[in-house]
Order: structure tokens, then C-alpha cells, then sequence
């Protein structure tokens, strides 16, 4: 007999079939309406941008593991899973790249302002007046919040551009890029600041007012992490007064029914979280999270487990 699984999400056909395979599916909406199988579930699958609702945990008492595709893990009660013993797998490494591309592929759009020049010549503009002057990345100094395994895959991918780069986080690491204890010094510093930490208690609203102020009307503020680091109504404020340059933001607080505000701003670059969207990583991603499952089921451990909460 298959092992009763509970969905959070959808997944594509073929990640879908096999889970499928190995599973007794179970979705989550169809448990909400009828959780008679509540007894039975040994496993969830979800997303990292889905919430795991510790309630929903608590109704699950045979429950051994939550798999997750992606590398956040701040939407799951990982204190409750420590307690209840339950493993936590998630699938970090495999998307450092597709993300940290897209970090600096969304940089360079709102430097040279690719949407506006797209659209300027689809509408038949070039001809009439040339496009106006943007800026360049060369030599500026980009300051990384979160120096974590996404962080240094774009600080690497970022020193063939010629930019100063120093990063903030919990601790020096000793690297060849400066460290900065202090976040407002580093935004004070910083002509473009990316904020690459994961989310969670620890970092909600970190990006604040101060920090928004610190970076200061020239500077940028890239986000390709979490929502919950930025203080959203800070940022629009600060965007609308033109109080920072711009912003190119892959989250947001409510995903996908993103702050309207957002529409009207001329200086930001709008992104439906798509860093882990490419092909090739979506699909490392899920084969992760099902091997992590099968290795859970196969001898009790997962291949990459989520660290227990310290507190
Ligand atoms: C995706 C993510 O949004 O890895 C994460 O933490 O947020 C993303 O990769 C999602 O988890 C894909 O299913």
C-alpha cells in the first residue's frame, strides 16, 4: 500500500506523476473539506511559498515528514516538527544559480531600463527621439544582505561587472568582500543593495524606513529573497517620493495580489517570483524534494534536512 501524502500546491504533470507513483495523493483542499484521512497522512509536500499551517500539523499524528520545493523554509512550524520529530527537507544549492541569474539580469533591466526600451520601440518611438540616458553597473557599489548560498553565488557572478562589493549578515566571513555589521552603513554605502536572506522572524522588516533612507535618491534596492524583509509601506513611499532610485522586486507581501501602488510606480521592475523559474532548476528542484521523500520513506533520513530551530 502507498503512503498517504497531503499536496499544499501544484506541481508540473511529470514531477505530479511521480509523486503520484509513490504516493497516496491527498489534496489539501479536499482534506479541508473532508479530513476523515487525517489519521493515515504520513508526508506533505509543498512549496516554499506556501504556508504550512501548524494547525494543520497538529491534526496530522502520524505525520514523519514535510518536503519542500525550494530552499525558504519560513512558512513551515519548524519548532512543531522539532518537537514532533518530524524531518524537514527542503532543496537548497540546486537553485543558487537560476536565482542569482536572475538577481543580476533584473539589476541590469532597471539600470538600462529594458522594459521602457522595449516598449519604446514597439510603439514607434525610436525614430522620433532617441531614448533617454540610463545608467551603468560598472563601478558601483552593490551592498548583498544575506551572504548566504544565494548571496555568494551573486556577489561572484557580480565582480566581473567592476563593482565594489561588501556584504551584512549574522557574522564575518572572513572572504575577500568587505563585511559591514551595520546594515544603515551599508545602504548609506551602497549605490545598489540586494537583499538575498532568507526569511523568517529573524529578518521580517529589515528593510526598513531607515535602511530606505540610508541607500538614499540614488540608490536601488533589489530583492529576489522574501517579501517579509522589506518593509513594504516603507518601500512604496520612498518609490512614490522618489526617495530611493528604484526597485527590482521578485516578492512581496501578498503573493500574487501584489500592493496595487506597485502599478503606478514608473521606477520599479515587477516580478511574479519567478528566481527558481527556469526548466532546468524547477526540475532539479523537485527531483530533490522526491528524493528526499523516497530516502525518508527508504531509511528514515532525508538528504538535505532543514537545521532544527536553535530556540
Ligand atoms: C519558489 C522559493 O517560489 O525556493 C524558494 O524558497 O521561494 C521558490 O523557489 C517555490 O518554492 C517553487 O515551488
Amino acid at each position: 500500500m502507498k503512503p498517504a501524502l497531503l499536496q499544499i500546491g501544484s506541481f508540473p504533470p511529470e514531477v505530479q506523476a511521480q509523486i503520484d507513483a509513490g504516493f497516496d495523493r491527498i489534496d489539501v483542499r479536499d482534506f479541508e473539506r473532508d479530513p476523515s484521512r487525517a489519521g493515515e497522512i504520513r508526508a506533505i509536500v509543498t512549496r516554499s511559498n506556501l504556508e504550512v499551517p501548524a494547525a494543520l500539523v497538529e491534526r496530522l499524528p502520524k505525520l514523519g515528514i514535510i518536503a519542500t520545493n525550494g530552499v525558504g523554509h519560513d512558512l513551515i512550524p519548524l519548532a512543531l516538527a522539532a518537537r514532533r520529530g518530524i524531518a524537514v527537507s527542503n532543496t537548497p544549492d540546486v537553485l543558487n544559480a537560476a536565482v542569482a541569474e536572475l538577481c543580476i539580469g533584473a539589476l541590469l533591466a532597471l539600470l538600462r531600463q529594458l522594459p521602457q526600451a522595449d516598449r519604446y520601440v514597439r510603439e514607434g518611438r525610436w525614430p522620433g527621439a532617441s531614448f533617454p540616458l540610463t545608467s551603468s553597473l560598472a563601478g558601483k557599489q552593490v551592498g548583498i544582505v544575506g551572504l548566504g548560498r544565494i548571496g555568494k553565488d551573486i556577489a561572484r557572478r557580480l565582480e566581473p561587472f567592476g563593482v565594489a562589493l561588501a556584504y551584512h549578515g549574522r557574522s564575518d566571513q572572513n572572504l575577500a568582500w568587505r563585511f559591514e555589521a551595520d546594515l544603515g552603513a551599508l545602504a548609506r554605502d551602497a549605490d545598489i543593495l540586494i537583499v538575498a536572506a532568507p526569511g523568517g522572524a529573524e529578518t521580517a522588516r529589515m528593510i526598513d524606513a531607515h535602511v530606505l533612507e540610508a541607500l538614499g535618491p540614488r540608490g536601488i534596492l533589489v530583492n529576489v529573497a522574501r517579501g517579509s524583509l522589506v518593509d513594504e509601506e516603507a518601500l512604496l513611499a520612498a518609490l512614490a517620493e522618489g526617495r530611493i532610485a528604484g526597485a527590482a522586486l521578485d516578492v512581496f507581501d501578498r503573493e500574487p495580489d501584489i500592493d496595487a501602488r506597485f502599478f503606478g510606480l514608473e521606477n520599479v521592475l515587477l516580478m511574479p517570483h519567478i528566481g527558481s523559474a527556469t526548466r532546468e532548476t524547477r526540475a532539479a528542484m523537485a527531483q530533490l524534494m522526491l528524493d528526499n521523500l523516497r530516502s525518508w520513506f527508504g531509511s528514515g533520513r532525508v538528504l538535505t534536512p532543514v537545521p532544527v530551530p536553535e530556540h
